[in-house]
């Protein structure tokens, strides 16, 4: 019973807004979830989270950027998501190592192939079982998240940092469709949650 499921896209896209409502189908179908994010999930890796998306080191190199991301990760998964995983539980994760991907390798356009040894180093064999990336046009994603506070050091990049983070996640599901797919993210959430619903059953998380 126990998975590994990651929900990912560019900000404001609602991966908040749906990440309760796939733990809400999983536990009625008998899953035990544990409900994380990154970067972040253990008390280190809050600390990490806040110097990373706060305005405090506007000028963080993206290679630092990049070893913080992973650092975080490594102590995400050696406290929480691998004995959770041991333990029978399905992890559901706000964002994981496609995001670095995304940011790091489109955004900020660092070597990927940097992003994969660390994945390699870090993580050995473990891939997420599924990742739903939620895709929608960046101007969609900024309206929405607009609304909310202020924006911190990354959502305050512009457009066309967002728009290839958009890109390299739709390259990720091109390149892995046997674990990642796109979900529409421009329609009403309950739409987009019908579309969540349906890639859970394609993938065999849930039964039909
Ligand atoms: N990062 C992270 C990296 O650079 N590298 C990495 O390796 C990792 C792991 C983390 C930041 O760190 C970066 C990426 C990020 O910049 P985060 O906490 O994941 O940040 O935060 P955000 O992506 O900024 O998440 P947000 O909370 O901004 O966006 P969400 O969760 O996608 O959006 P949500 O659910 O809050 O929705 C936004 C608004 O839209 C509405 C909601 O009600 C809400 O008001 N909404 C809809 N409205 C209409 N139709 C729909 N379908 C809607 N869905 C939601």
């Amino acid at each position: 019973m126990n998975k590994f499921i990651t929900l990912e896209g560019i900000e404001g896209v609602g991966k908040t807004s749906n990440l309760r409502y796939i733990k809400e189908l999983l536990e009625e179908s008998g899953h035990n979830c544990v409900l994380t994010r990154e970067p972040g999930g253990t008390n280190l890796g809050e600390s990490l989270r806040g110097l990373l998306l706060s305005h405090s080191d506007e000028n963080m190199s993206a290679d630092t950027e990049l070893l913080m991301m992973f650092a975080a990760r490594a102590e995400h998964l050696s406290k929480i998501i691998l004995p959770a995983l041991k333990n029978g539980q399905t992890v559901l994760c706000d964002r994981f190592t496609e995001a670095t991907y995304a940011y790091q390798g489109g955004g900020r356009q660092l070597d990927v192939d940097k992003i994969s040894e660390l994945e390699d180093w870090v993580q050995g064999d473990l891939r997420p079982d599924l990742t739903v990336i939620l895709d929608a046009p960046v101007e969609i994603g900024r309206a929405r998240a607009g609304k909310r506070s202020e924006p911190d050091r990354i959502e305050k990049e512009q457009d066309d940092f967002f728009q290839r983070v958009r890109e390299a996640y739709i390259e990720l599901a091109n390149r892995y469709p046997q674990r990642i797919c796109l979900v529409d993210a421009s329609l009403t959430l309950a739409e987009v949650q019908q579309q969540i619903h349906a890639k859970l059953v394609e993938y065999d998380i849930l039964n039909a």
